[in-house]
């Protein structure tokens, strides 16, 4: 417990510091003049992936191999007991997560199962507050706690064909009817879903747990397979050595986790290795016996040895409770512990690093080519205005003619960037239409129409296939667009470089590839679950209505966080090349204004030079303090050793490189003296 809980607290902190670096350079900006709208909805965007950040582990497995015990013993052995109901035969009836948000009491949301008759899945209803019941947790005591937590076992007897209904008994399935009572009746969970939440330490740091019910429960949750198991930074799949594996622990396998995605995120335990503690056995005899399961293990779920990990919840548990080291190190606990957190924090930093990071080493680049062009300006007026000393009206005359000439063509430049604006909203709407709620409820509407006409399940394949290909189709169509957009910003930038000897940074490369992977994770989940309806049968209807409604409710939830980053994107192309030109023409103007005064003897030359010189310091001192902001977030990111990539591409920028070069002074000479 406590490796894993320092683990955490330190991936806490450093996500904390790192939210109170990227605050500090905001408010830098802020004083310092150099925070424009785009640039603010970007940092504030990081900083909401910060706050948002949570890390999710799924423990799925059969009823009764000891998934709550599990959790129970990784993380809440803290709370001095066993704090979710464990038992033999089904206890935990509905999926649960526990979880801390802090803008709510601690308390118990609980979704009835009777929502499974209407249309939505379980995303749909966390949407309102309308269907959930609340009931208060009083967190300080344990005792309190652990009858609230009751609540998960809960279960009521409906008809069956109320159970039909909510698509948790099929009157044609054989294995079903043991379940009805002579009274026609079914035993079925009170819940749906339920949300714990609560301010255990762990859970502040924000990690998820979700605890799943066994194969009956769980296969008619569509939520589950599709969404938060897959969505899942850790997949905790649990055996348990007694009863090996069985067919439906397979079954498990394949469907929940095996097809839901990235098996790097996914760890097989083998619980429950105190049975084979028997006492007549010796240590080596029992590490044997363990190897060889876990070899077992390992060969049929085709997972690495190296994610296998047997162990003794309970004894984990009892150990930490009776501070028993002995006891603790034979429950194994700990080796899975350190693969948890192995699983999940280096990835998490990465991706927090790669989203949240990158976004503000991005703005900081952005800042400091203002400052250079800023910079380059006042070298310039200074070059210029030195080289009037000494000569007579005529050249301050010239002078200004040329300043006002310059004025004028670098106008002629900068109607690019209108143009521009308004060809790239042109292809910016061309990119998002595929990718619109609408677009994708006509194809939904359409499979379901075709299903419903197919009728034999054999034909769902194509159709489903069909409709992961049409919105693989949606997504090319919008990354074509992208790839549109952002040569011609390549283009625009590379015009402004010709003419006006700007460098800026390259638009961000950026393609929706990665919701392309998306879909296919989602189709192969959705694949393996429909190859399960090979017979159709009455109560079938429902479930299927309702796997299809979770797929395009999931299939929603990617289009709109593609749109989302397709709409940042393209809205994060212009403001800097703006930006630059807004400078440019504030430093033009003031510069022919300048040259006039000294003509019409209203400023002296001495006078200006003095000013040009003060502000000159001025900016090389911003420039100096931004470098010191972006060398601050560095250092909270962890140092100099692991950077992130963002502001790695940025550091020779905001570093040693100096900001104006010899031959971009060159430039600047050979202009003043032509
Ligand atoms: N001997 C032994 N028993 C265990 C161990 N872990 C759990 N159990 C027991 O196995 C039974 C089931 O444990 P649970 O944690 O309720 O199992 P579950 O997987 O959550 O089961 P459901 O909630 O019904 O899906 C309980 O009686 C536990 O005490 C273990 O490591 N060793
Ligand atoms: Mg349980």
């Amino acid at each position: 417990m406590a490796e894993l809980a320092g683990s955490f607290e330190q991936y806490g902190a450093w996500r904390d510091t790192l939210a109170r670096a990227i605050v500090q350079f905001r408010r830098w900006l802020q004083e310092n003049k150099l925070l424009d709208a785009e640039a603010s909805r970007r940092i504030g965007l990081a900083l909401d992936r910060l706050a948002e950040d949570k890390l999710v582990v799924a423990v799925v497995a059969e009823f009764s191999r000891g998934k709550s015990e599990l959790i129970n013993a990784i993380f809440f052995a803290d709370c001095g007991r066993r704090i979710l109901p464990t038992s033999a035969g089904r206890t935990t009836m509905c999926p649960t997560e526990l979880m801390y948000d802090e803008s709510l009491p601690p308390c118990i949301r609980a979704l009835p199962i009777e929502t499974r008759a209407r249309a939505g899945g379980t995303a749909e209803f966390r949407k309102t507050a309308d269907e959930w019941r609340t009931y208060p947790v009083d967190a300080s005591s344990a005792e309190g706690m652990l009858e609230a937590f009751k609540l998960v076992s809960e279960t009521v007897r409906v008809s069956a064909e109320e159970a039909r209904l909510y698509g948790l008994f099929d009157p044609d399935e054989p294995d079903h009817q043991d379940a009805v009572d002579a009274d026609g009746t079914v035993e079925i969970s009170r819940w749906r879903h339920a949300v714990i939440n609560f301010p255990h330490p762990l859970l502040r740091q924000g990690l998820v747990v979700l605890d799943t019910p066994g194969l009956n429960a769980i296969g008619a949750e569509p939520e589950l397979t599709l969404s938060l198991v897959p969505s899942a930074h850790a997949v905790l799949f649990v055996l348990a050595a007694d009863t090996g594996l069985t067919k439906s622990d397979l079954e498990m396998w394949r469907h929940l986790v095996r097809d839901s995605g990235a098996s790097e995120h996914h760890i097989a335990v083998l619980n429950k290795i105190d049975g084979l503690w028997d006492g007549l056995k010796t240590d080596e005899q029992i590490d044997v016996e363990v190897q060889r399961q876990v070899d077992l293990v390992s060969q049929r779920l085709a997972l690495s040895r190296s994610r296998v990990f047997a162990v003794s919840a309970q004894k984990g548990l009892l150990a930490k409770l009776q501070d028993d080291q002995a006891l603790l190190a034979a429950s194994r606990l700990p080796a899975l512990e350190n693969a948890l957190v192995d699983t999940m924090l280096p990835a998490k930093q990465e991706i927090i690093r790669s989203r949240a990071l990158s976004l503000v080493g991005r703005v900081g680049e952005e800042v400091r080519q203002t400052l250079a062009v800023r910079e380059r300006g006042l070298v310039e007026q200074l070059y210029e205005m030195r080289s009037l000393q000494g000569k007579n009206q005529g050249s301050v005359g010239r002078m200004l003619l040329r300043a006002q000439r310059e004025s004028a063509e670098f106008e002629k430049v900068a109607r690019k960037a209108v143009a521009t604006r308004f060809v790239l909203g042109k292809i910016a709407a061309q990119a998002l239409a595929p990718l619109k709620r609408e677009a994708l409820r006509e194809s939904a509407t359409r499979a379901r129409e075709r299903m419903h006409k197919a009728w034999l399940p054999t034909a769902f394949a194509p159709i489903i296939g069909e409709y992961f290909d049409g919105l693989r189709d949606d997504i090319r169509q919008s990354n074509a667009r992208i790839a549109e957009m952002h040569k011609m910003m390549v283009g625009v930038q590379a015009s402004f470089a010709q003419e006006l000897g700007w460098s800026l940074t390259p638009p961000m490369a950026f393609s929706i590839d990665s919701y392309l992977a998306e879909v296919d994770r989602l189709q192969e989940a959705a694949r393996a679950q429909f190859a399960t309806f090979a017979v159709l049968t009455r109560g079938k209807w429902g479930l299927i209505e309702r796997f299809l409604e979770t797929v395009v409710a999931r299939s929603r939830d990617i289009f709109v966080a593609a749109e989302r980053d397709v709409e940042a994107w393209i809205g994060s192309l212009l403001p800097p090349v703006e930006a630059q030109v807004r400078e440019q023409r504030a430093t033009l103007v003031r510069r022919a204004e300048s040259v006039q005064k000294i003509r019409d003897a209203q400023e002296s030359l001495e006078g200006r030079i003095g000013e040009l010189d003060e502000a000159l310091q001025a900016v090389r001192q911003k420039i100096e303090s931004l470098k010191q902001q972006l060398d601050g977030m560095r250092a909270a990111d962890g140092g100099a050793e692991r950077k992130p990539a963002a502001l790695a591409a940025s550091r020779p920028a905001a570093g040693d490189r100096p900001l104006i070069s010899a031959e971009e002074l060159g430039l600047v000479r050979q202009r003043v003296s032509a």
